[in-house]
């Protein structure tokens, strides 16, 4: 297993829509088990292959509190929505210490293949239907901060590219 780097915002490669996993083979197992260590690592609930540069339709999520429920979603579709929507706070481990509220379906229920290719359907709410939402608009290239408005979008930018730039170390 392997902690993989993660993409931080505005890098372009974000925004690059993920193709569908034609095989659910050794390779796909090995990179849901390394996202999933690299969740972990990071203290995050939830992870997008376009996150660690791999634009293929993989997530990991874990919302709970022991860290013992991990989800692998492989090719998730959103197959129902609630028409009530709520707003939490989110985060995103690609645009550290950043917080903000984003619109989101209550409910949710996704299709997905499983880490043994096999499809499910799994019924969410709380966290772990804000988390699908989230990681699966990663998938399409989209990164929360999209849903804020340009002014605060353009000071995270801001004080990303400084953050990233001041961590830079100096010759
Ligand atoms: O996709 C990611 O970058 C992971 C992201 C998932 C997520 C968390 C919360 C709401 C929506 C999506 C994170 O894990 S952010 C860090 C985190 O653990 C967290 C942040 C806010 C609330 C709960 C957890
Ligand atoms: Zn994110």
């Amino acid at each position: 297993m392997a902690i993989l780097n993660i993409l931080r915002y505005p890098d372009p490669r974000l925004h690059r829509v993920a193709k569908p996993v034609l095989l659910v083979d050794q390779r796909i197992r090995d990179l849901a088990d390394d996202m999933l260590e690299t969740m972990y690592e990071a203290e995050g609930v939830g992870l997008a292959a376009s996150q660690v540069d791999v634009h293929e339709r993989v997530v990991v999520i874990d919302t709970s509190d022991d860290h013992d429920q991990p989800y692998v979603l492989i090719n998730p579709e959103l197959i129902a929505s609630s028409a009530e929507f709520t707003e939490a706070e989110e985060g995103c481990l690609s645009v550290p210490q950043i917080y903000d509220k984003v619109p989101r379906h209550s409910r949710v229920t996704v299709r997905a293949q499983g880490r043994d290719g096999v499809w499910f359907e799994l019924e969410a709410d709380g966290l772990l239907a804000v988390c699908i939402q989230h990681e699966m608009d990663h998938l399409m290239g989209k990164v929360f901060v999209e849903y804020l408005s340009p002014l605060k979008r353009e000071r995270i930018k801001t004080k990303m590219l400084k953050k990233t730039r001041d961590e830079q170390p100096r010759r």
